[in-house]
């Protein structure tokens, strides 16, 4: 059968229903894990990583322009070496632009990708299912002369859903979690065709914590001053504390719950924080550091953490 799922991109197969790109017949156009994403967001066991090497390796082959969508929870560093890696002409673009808090203009956003990840390319804030966003994108794909057009970037970014944007009937598999897209599909247009592809996957914190930050409306900073003895609890697992009395300030969204506690805890592992630093908790949201400290965590590991100068200088 020669044949890919219009959802995934995965190869389809009759063969066996265990494996992936089973479908029951010929006939059929999106595999068994598509078709149970979109109708029962059954997620159990359709997890398949990928590895973002074999995407970067296979797309750097290639010619065309690329598109690399960084939703704004994940502007921590390993998702911006994964933008650096592609060597295609291309533009950086901030997905999910309606979590972006009122706050921090585009403009300061903008400065501070140039400033602290030495973005040197042009910088674009779009949304799913929104018409300037839309037009943004097609503006780019006009004003260049590939005809070859790659969605790239982290794993739920809403490579997908913006590609969707484009189309009549939904076509391709959107869910909130990683690795929905399992392989390169290309979609026709008049004069381009654009490429969805697989999120280049990083390992974040826990997949529930991360479920329950996707898609979850608008990023709402809280601002604490959290005293040395009290510990910052997020979502009832992931703990962190400073040494010093600090202005600190978390976005993220509503549905995580965040509760301060004044018991003795043990921490897995510290950090220096220089001053006005922003501290990602990959996928999850960041905390703006006002003052140099000490901050110890608990319920995550060392990788899940980026740290770097904070947008509210
Ligand atoms: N708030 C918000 N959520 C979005 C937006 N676009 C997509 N999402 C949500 O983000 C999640 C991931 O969307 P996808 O389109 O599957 O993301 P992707 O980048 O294709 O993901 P992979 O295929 O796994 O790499 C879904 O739950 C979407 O509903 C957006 O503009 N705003
Ligand atoms: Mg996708």
């Amino acid at each position: 059968m020669n044949k890919i799922c219009r959802g995934c991109g995965v190869k389809l197969q009759t063969e066996s229903k265990e494996k992936l790109g089973y479908v029951k017949n010929e006939e059929m156009d999106y595999c068994m894990r598509c078709f149970r994403l979109i109708h029962y967001h059954d997620y159990e066991n359709a997890f398949v990583e990928k590895n973002p090497k074999e995407i970067i390796e296979k797309v750097n082959k290639m010619k065309g322009f690329a598109f690399f969508f960084v939703d704004f929870l994940n502007l921590h560093e390993e998702a911006i070496s994964f933008y650096k890696e592609i060597y295609l002409p291309k533009v950086f673009v901030v997905s999910k632009l309606d979590l972006i808090p009122k706050e921090l203009s585009f403009e300061k956003i903008k400065t501070w990708l140039k400033e602290v990840y030495h973005i040197e390319e042009d910088i674009l804030f779009v949304q799913e299912k929104k018409m300037e966003s839309l037009k943004k994108i097609m503006d780019k794909i006009q004003s260049q002369k590939e005809k070859n057009i790659f969605f790239l970037g982290v794993t739920n970014a809403g490579k997908s859903s913006i590609l969707n944007s484009f189309l009549e009937n939904n076509d391709l598999t959107v869910s909130s979690m990683p690795n929905t897209t399992l392989d390169f599909l290309k979609v026709d247009f008049d004069d381009f065709c654009i490429y969805d592809t697989p999120g280049l996957y990083y390992h974040g914190v826990s997949d529930d914590l991360l479920q329950k930050s996707i898609g979850k409306g608008m990023i709402h900073p809280i601002t604490y001053p959290l005293k040395p003895e009290a510990t910052l609890v997020i979502e009832h697992t992931l703990k962190i504390k400073m040494n010093v009395l600090n202005n600190i300030t978390w976005y993220g969204v509503k549905s995580i719950s965040l509760e301060k506690e004044y018991k003795e805890n043990t921490f897995a592992f510290q950090k220096e924080i220089p001053a006005n630093s922003c501290v990602f908790v990959k996928g999850i949201g960041f905390f703006a550091i006002k003052d140099e400290c000490i901050m110890s965590f608990d319920g995550l590991q060392e990788e899940n953490i980026s740290i770097v100068p904070s947008f509210r200088r």
